[in-house]
């Protein structure tokens, strides 16, 4: 087991890729130990390429979401719970910027996630790029595998609203982060924008991490406005179909709901059905010109493995509620066992 690489979007991917360095760690110690692309412990060097689709510029910063929930979540600095964000937070300087009547007073820009922003921010603005930029804010985190954003030109989902609210008209779009938690995503949505996608090219690495790869893995991340957006980089289903690695995927939905979030919105928006095998035959099988070779889905979806097996996708069914690390860790190594065989 040497590279493992990880299409990954905000929390699912996060916390699953905990999972799979725990794992890994375990699994495969290695005499050299970790650096820091390789997980501490082991032989195998994880890179996440994360999506940048959520990122936004709020208040003159760039936020990233998922980069940031990836970082947290792998660098012991997540708000556990909630998925997002630091610990301990609080909402003293973003406060302030709503009496001035400025920015998003719906989301919630930590004091503590701020510097994380500004820090992000002053890089972009002398001049390095996101990757940059995602490398030297990862230092301090030591997440153990090495974050890629998906590109390092702006790519922004947006949503363009099927019916009105507030002050938006129905056909307007928004950014997907309004609707995503103004919204909870109530609104019907007709379709999904990614701003910016035409003119992006996969940053540095990506390419190369997923042709160099001996798994790569789909996490348990929307399969729409996270994993979909990755794929929409120009060049990166070319390497997913070109790379010798094993791909698998977990599947987000288990008994027919999504697990997080509000993927089940975001699949009905492009008339995918909220189930397990819908997603996995959304994603397809790669012997068909689509993205996987294997699929684990829940237990209670294991009547899905058969149909799977008949579209060309090897499935299993596992437990697959990311409970704590060690139900991650074990989930990622049946993703790998599955991967790996056959
Ligand atoms: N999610 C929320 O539901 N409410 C928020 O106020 C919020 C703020 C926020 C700030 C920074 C950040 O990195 C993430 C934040 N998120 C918030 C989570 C975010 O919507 C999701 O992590 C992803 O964009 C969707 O996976």
């Amino acid at each position: 087991m040497k590279n493992v690489t990880v299409l990954a979007g905000g929390v699912g991917g996060a916390r699953f890729t905990r999972g799979l360095l725990a794992h890994l760690a375990q699994a495969h110690p290695s005499v050299a130990g970790g650096g820091s692309s390789v997980a501490a412990g082991s032989s195998a060097a994880v890179t996440v390429v994360v999506n940048t689709g959520d990122d936004m510029w709020l208040n003159g910063l760039r936020v990233c979401p998922d980069l940031d929930t990836v970082m947290y979540t792998l660098g012991g600095g997540i708000a556990e719970d909630q998925g997002w964000g630091r610990p301990d937070e609080s909402r003293r300087t973003s406060s302030e910027i709503a009496a001035y009547g400025r920015g998003w007073d719906w989301f919630t820009l930590g004091d503590l996630d701020l510097a994380t922003h500004i820090v992000r921010t002053e890089l972009l603005r002398s001049g390095q790029t996101l990757s940059e930029a995602t490398e030297f804010l990862a230092r301090r985190w030591h997440p153990g595998a090495r974050l890629l954003p998906m590109s390092d030109d702006p790519v922004e989902t947006h949503v363009r609203l099927a019916d009105a609210a507030d002050e938006h008209a129905a056909g307007d779009l928004i950014h997907f982060e309004e609707w995503w938690v103004r919204y909870r995503a109530t609104v019907r949505v007709s379709e999904f924008v990614q701003v910016g996608l035409d003119a992006a090219s996969a940053a540095p690495g990506v390419l190369d991490a997923i042709a160099g790869a001996d798994v790569v893995i789909v996490p348990p991340s929307n399969p729409v406005v996270s994993v979909g957006t990755i794929l929409n980089v120009a060049g990166v289903r070319d390497a997913l179909r070109s790379t010798s690695a094993r791909i698998v995927g977990i599947s987000p939905i288990i008994g027919g709901s999504a697990v997080r979030g509000m993927a089940d919105q975001c699949l009905a928006a492009i008339g995918v059905e909220t189930s397990a095998l819908a997603v996995g035959l959304h994603y397809g099988a790669r012997s068909a010109g689509g993205l996987l070779d294997a699929w684990l889905v829940d237990e209670t979806d294991a009547a899905a493995v058969a149909s799977l097996a008949a579209a060309g996708i090897r499935a299993e069914a596992a437990p697959l509620w990311m409970r704590d690390v060690p139900t991650s860790a074990a989930i990622a190594e049946r993703a790998l066992k599955l991967a790996l065989a056959g």
